[in-house]
């Protein structure tokens, strides 16, 4: 397929869709225009004006945790901020870079490799391949694609089947961060009352893991397109493990501004999904966030949502309304709120008014 022939809307979703090449295709063959599918309305544009570069989201260090005061900074950040990142965590730098590596080496395979993890092709729902964000309901694309994998546990066999490029390195990134999950989220529910996680609480906060490995190819306009349109997650928390590239932009909570989250070697992004502010009644604030991709690097990301499970419901805590708190929102089926996310393109903090009474 030509670069002219490309343009073409109707044949551009074939392309990157139907036919798995993604982005990644399109990135590849040297275009010098970026294709009209791609160009953000100018009010979604990014402008500079907005970067607020004397501000930053806080970094609180892992390494005494036991210390009341680290509990403190996470829920101070959870209210404040809806971002932080965590360093000195404990996950060794090689299990990081390793799977870093692994989001280049999965995305540098052959369009016909890659092609069999595409949803109709792939061996195993739990992984799929996937391109921009919600590709045909969304007027305008998103420059990014990803691989997208649901996680058990360590012995669930379906991740045998996961791409051999990208597999082990996953799994091991995921064993080490499930830990430091948990103790996230202990910390941030302790806050709200919740006193213990038990088998019900675990399927609401923590039902289901997605990780994925985004990769956002390099772009000839990246003022004129987003990786990540402004959205906020769906999930109940959401840690992200980014590459040097840079890139992430989050809302400044005070204001209309965007602060930029610089790489920082070791460190994880953690922010609050709107499954937490839902329960919280607001008190932890789910922050919008985007992603401007680069003219010259590809850019590597892993987030790892932590969701409810499909059938949970969620909503206000009564821990949290027992002091007479008005419920700012309704309970929902998770799925139903997941489904409402995808089925249109990414609006900002949009989603939770599906929620709101
Ligand atoms: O790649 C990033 O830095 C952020 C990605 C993100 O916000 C998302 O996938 O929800
Ligand atoms: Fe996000």
């Amino acid at each position: 397929m030509s670069i002219a022939e490309v343009s073409e809307a109707s044949d551009l979703i074939d392309f990157l869709v139907n036919k798995g090449n993604g982005v990644k295709g399109l990135s590849q063959m040297g275009l010098e225009i970026v294709p009209q599918k791609f160009i953000q309305p100018h009010e979604e544009r990014l402008d500079f004006t907005q970067i607020l570069s004397s501000e930053s989201i806080p970094i609180i260090d892992f390494s005494n945790f036991d210390d009341p005061k680290v509990a403190e900074s996470i829920c101070d950040a959870a209210e404040n901020w809806g971002f932080f990142q965590i360093v000195n965590h404990g996950i060794p730098i090689e299990v990081l870079e390793n799977v870093i590596e692994a989001g280049h080496k999965f995305f540098e395979l052959s369009v016909e490799e890659r092609r069999k993890y595409l949803k109709e092709n792939s061996p195993t729902p739990t992984v799929q391949l996937k391109t921009s964000f919600s590709p045909l309901a969304e007027k305008v694309l998103e420059w990014k694609d990803y691989l997208f994998h649901i996680y058990d546990c360590d012995d669930d066999e379906s991740s045998n089947l996961w791409p051999a490029v990208s597999k082990d390195q996953v799994l091991e990134y995921m064993k080490w961060a499930k830990p430091i999950i948990v103790k996230l989220l202990e910390v941030l529910l302790e806050k709200l009352n919740v006193k213990k996680i038990d088998e019900s609480m675990k399927s609401v906060v923590m039902g289901t893991l997605i990780v994925n490995l985004i990769h956002y190819p390099m772009c000839p306009s990246p003022e004129l397109t987003a990786g990540a349109g402004r959205h906020a997650d769906v999930s109940s928390i959401t840690m992200l493990l980014q590459d040097d590239v840079g890139g992430l932009y989050v809302r400044d909570p005070k204001g209309d501004g965007w602060i930029h989250v610089p790489p920082v070697k070791g460190a994880l992004v953690i922010n609050i999904g709107d499954v937490l502010q839902i329960m919280s009644n607001d008190r932890y604030k789910s922050v919008e966030h985007r992603v401007i991709v680069n003219a010259s690097r590809n850019r590597v990301s892993v987030p790892i949502f932590v969701n409810p499970a499909p059938d949970a419901v969620f909503g206000p805590l009564t821990q949290v309304l027992q002091n007479g708190e008005k419920p700012l929102y309704k309970h929902v089926v998770y799925s139903d709120y997941f489904n409402y996310f995808f089925s249109k393109g990414h609006e900002g903090k949009q989603t939770i008014e599906f929620a709101k009474l």
